[in-house]
């Protein structure tokens, strides 16, 4: 069976990879009482990007994870597939160059 297709056929197979893909492919470090980390999710947020959030210990000698994976202990850490950042002032920009487009075009797209 085939279904008709409106223009942007590429955005449209990206979104149901997002959507039937299970976990969501961006892994985010955080607390929930930080700034920076706040900062991050907002972006996250306003790009349409799914996440995964973890919340990490207050403490740094428990934020094991956060260390073995981004080699230092502050969050925010962001994880998208190999990409592993480690500072909101990196984060954002870094979201906004690989995924600002695409929300861009998603906002257009749900335009009458
Ligand atoms: N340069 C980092 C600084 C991040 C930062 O200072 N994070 C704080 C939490 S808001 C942190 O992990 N501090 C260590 C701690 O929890 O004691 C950034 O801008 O993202």
């Amino acid at each position: 069976m085939s279904f008709p297709r409106k223009g942007g056929g590429a955005l449209v197979t990206q979104r149901l990879k997002m959507a039937t893909n299970g976990a969501p492919k961006i892994k985010l470090y955080n607390a929930s009482w930080c700034w920076y980390c706040r900062r991050v999710r907002e972006k996250l947020e306003a790009l349409h990007l799914p996440y995964e959030a973890v919340e990490v210990p207050v403490r740094h000698s428990e934020r094991k994870e956060v260390i073995a994976i981004s080699g230092q202990p502050e969050v925010p850490v962001l994880v998208d597939g190999e990409t592993v950042l480690d500072d909101d002032d990196v984060i954002i920009p870094y979201l906004e160059r690989t995924y600002g487009a695409q929300a861009a075009a998603g906002r257009k797209e749900s335009l009458p």
